[in-house]
């Protein structure tokens, strides 16, 4: 009874509690243990599902005859600037494109992340986390953003989600993300930012403490080495 409720509280107390050095780690606090593993947070809209892909597709169908801007032509990071200043009223058109049901279900994911997200998490001493900013408008995005992940990665890893709309409140070593500026009431995040390169970013430069990952196909693991103990 107490062990199956020390082992609940754990999280990962299976693991711990039957290995004899491990069965040590597990009666220390969590937080010791937590300092020896590397924690990836992994942004979603933009790094694991194409979201500006989407978005234009969905736009184009919806409104055939008015302005678009192709990917090319894609700059800063909210979507809704940019089409406002294209023309006004479109920037509530793009709006509505996210805001509808099925808009996040049904994202492509991008190619190599949910394969290299799946590798991270069977790397020893590595916990990942999907870490994504769901929008305001609540009606569907947070239900699809579950079913999304679960779709892709299975039940077991709604687990990893975290829906959060400031990141710098949640602890890990690294945060993947393509949101230039990732700000919150924490100044001081203990995550280092690594700019995942979406069409939006890629003629930005990076802050001193940032570093690019230009594609699932570049060295993300090399990135994760680098930041372990
Ligand atoms: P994240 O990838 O976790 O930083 O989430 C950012 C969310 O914001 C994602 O769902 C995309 C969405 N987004 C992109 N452009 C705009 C915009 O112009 N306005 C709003 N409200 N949301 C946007
Ligand atoms: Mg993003």
């Amino acid at each position: 009874m107490l062990l199956s409720a020390t082992t609940r509280l754990l999280g990962r107390g299976k693991t711990l509690l039957s290995h004899p050095v491990k069965r040590i780690c597990g009666e220390m606090s969590t937080s010791s243990l937590a300092g020896k593993r590397l924690r990836v947070l992994v942004d979603m809209d933009g790094v694991l599902a194409d979201f500006e892909g989407g978005f234009l597709k969905k736009y184009r169908a919806r409104y055939p005859a008015e302005p678009y801007i192709t990917l090319e032509d894609r700059r800063g990071f909210w979507v809704s600037s940019q089409y406002g200043h294209l023309r006004s009223d479109l920037c509530e058109k793009a709006i509505s494109i996210w805001e509808s049901k099925d808009f996040f279900i049904e994202l492509e994911p991008l190619p190599g992340g949910v394969e290299a997200v799946k590798e991270m998490a069977r790397m020893d001493n590595t916990d990942v986390f999907i870490c994504t900013s769901p929008i305001k408008h609540y009606k569907h995005c947070p239900y699809e953003k579950y079913a999304w992940v679960e779709k892709h990665f299975g039940h077991d890893f709604l687990e990893q989600v975290i829906l959060t709309r400031d990141k710098t409140l949640i602890s890990g070593d690294i945060l993947i993300d393509d949101k230039p500026d990732i700000l919150g009431v924490e100044s001081n995040p203990t995550w280092q930012h690594i700019l995942f390169t979406a069409c939006h970013n890629k003629h930005q430069s990076l802050s001193p403490s940032q570093r690019r990952l230009q594609s699932w196909s570049d060295d993300w693991r090399a990135i994760l080495d680098s930041k372990r103990q």
